[in-house]
């Protein structure tokens, strides 16, 4: 009996090892990251894929898009704010978060900051109050958020057309404490926005004059980074060159049609001279800075009345979507809030139109019930089954060795196609360099013309173009940093 024991033991053993050494085969197989690669807080933002922005302040009624930073603070007067009514109007319009202008370039700061006068308490504002019963337009908008689930984010401008110390040591001090303020005392923020703009004149307490920074090193940005960082670790920083996410190069809501996640750290600065390059990222580049697409909904940044004619329509508006979070970028779309203190009607109305439509032009995903193979497979757990099983962190992937790759999903029949969504598995590096996509239509593979080079393709690439009738669509990647990584590939019929 005890020999019996012994034996089975023995066999037991050896099936144990077998099965760890076979699993761990599969576990082992996973390919190698790619450098450079994001932060997890990196991935999280950019599955946020579109968000809000307010630019609200005195501007608004003032008329101005930068003021000079010696506009009364009276002047600041909305008849109806609602902030709530914002926050109810994004998430309607699918945004996933809201950047608030807490400081434009005029210096007017729109929470009750002990550190200047030139902020809200001083204004004609009488809304509701926060716990020290003062006005705060942020306070308002952390409850809103809280209440409806949107994250929060700021805009603390350094630039400061109000401040008399701007341009000596003292401005620098105060801007890092006011920035301390605002990451200690309004909860937990997914974004901080500095912006490089500095157009040198301003009010400066008076002193009326043109005053000019070295961009690279006034604001001293290595202690702006840690304090960001000690207070709200999950907050992406937001510039020219990041270091959280980095400015796409224009304010239209495009980026490039190639689009790499990465730039050369050391080159890029708030205020970069070559802030064209921002649109495509540098391939060689060593740190991962992916594109933020900041546009506004009217012309400008603030509220003007005579725009009321002009703000993009929601054709407009999902042609942008297209062009930022469909080329490996996020959205981040500006509402001006009016003189009353809402997001205006025709604004509202426009962003509400434009999210059901992305939500229709993508309503089914043709792939789902697809056939897929694959021209070579990682094992089983990297199949191409995995390109269309409906799960963000499953992928196919091909071999060491192998940067390039095809895939076939066949319908079964003719079928209207005109929309194309490829998702590589950005957790362990951006790859892909250069793909083609084809149908089978009739019986001949045909190349499908998106109108734009179809290079990389990051965490996001919607591909738009002419409705075919295929049976079967091959995407097949040419050119790649490493072995493929894909987690998703959808294929719809957007009928409009
Ligand atoms: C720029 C500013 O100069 C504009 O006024 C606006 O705030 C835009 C989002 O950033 O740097």
């Amino acid at each position: 009996m005890r020999r019996k024991l012994v034996n089975l033991f023995f066999v037991f053993s050896f099936f144990h090892f077998f099965i760890l050494s076979f699993s761990h085969s599969f576990i082992l197989a996973q390919p190698a990251p790619i450098g450079p690669l994001p932060l997890p807080k990196q991935v999280e933002w950019q599955k946020m894929e579109t968000y809000a922005f307010v630019h609200y302040g005195l501007n608004t009624f003032t008329d101005k898009e930068w003021g000079y930073g010696d506009a009364d603070p009276k002047t600041f007067n909305p008849s109806r704010m609602d902030v709530e009514q914002w926050v109810r109007t994004f998430r309607q319009a699918g945004m996933k978060g809201v950047i608030i202008v807490a400081k434009h370039h005029d210096g007017f700061a729109m929470w009750p900051s002990q550190l200047t006068e030139y902020n809200i308490t001083k204004s004609a504002y009488n809304g509701p109050k926060n716990r020290d019963g003062k006005v705060d337009v942020l306070a308002e908008l952390r409850k809103a958020c809280d209440k409806y689930g949107l994250k929060m984010g700021i805009y603390l401008s350094p630039w400061d057309r109000n401040h008399a110390e701007y341009g000596r040591q003292a401005y620098v001090d105060y801007y890092h404490r006011q920035l301390t303020d605002l990451v200690t005392n309004y909860g937990p923020l997914f974004e901080v926005w500095l912006d490089g703009a500095n157009g040198g004149d301003g009010y400066y307490g008076g002193a009326r004059e043109t005053r000019t920074i070295d961009h690279r090193n006034y604001y001293d940005y290595p202690r702006i980074h840690s304090i960001i960082e000690e207070h709200q670790p999950q907050a992406v920083i937001f510039s020219d060159g990041g270091p959280g996410c980095r400015w796409v190069g224009n304010e239209r809501g495009e980026a490039g049609t190639t689009n790499w996640a990465f730039i050369r750290k050391n080159d890029v600065y708030p205020g970069y001279d070559k802030f064209q390059e921002l649109g495509s990222g540098h391939i060689n580049g060593d740190a991962w800075v992916a594109a933020e697409c900041d546009v506004s909904i009217r012309p400008g940044w603030f509220y003007h009345p005579d725009e009321d004619a002009k703000v993009k329509t929601p054709e407009q508006l999902a042609d942008l979507y297209y062009k930022s979070v469909g080329r490996n970028a996020t959205f981040l779309l500006n509402f001006p809030v009016d003189r009353e203190g809402r997001v205006n009607a025709i604004d509202s109305a426009n962003a509400v139109r434009f999210r059901q439509m992305i939500e229709e032009d993508m309503k089914t995903d043709l792939l789902r019930k697809a056939k897929v193979t694959a021209s070579s497979e990682r094992g089983r757990k990297f199949s191409a089954r995995k390109l269309n099983d409906g799960k963000w962190d499953t992928y196919w992937a091909t071999p060491d060795g192998e940067n390039t790759g095809a895939v076939t999903f066949s319908f079964g029949k003719p079928t209207k196609v005109n929309r194309l969504l490829l998702q590589e598995y950005i957790p362990l590096g951006q790859r892909v360099k250069a793909f083609t996509v084809e149908a089978l239509v009739g019986d001949k593979w045909q190349m499908v013309e998106a109108g734009e080079p179809t290079t990389t393709i990051g965490y996001k690439r919607i591909l738009r173009f002419p409705t075919i009738e295929a049976s079967a669509v091959r995407i097949s990647v040419t050119d790649a940093r490493g072995p493929l990584c894909i987690n998703n590939i959808g294929a719809y019929f957007a009928n409009r």
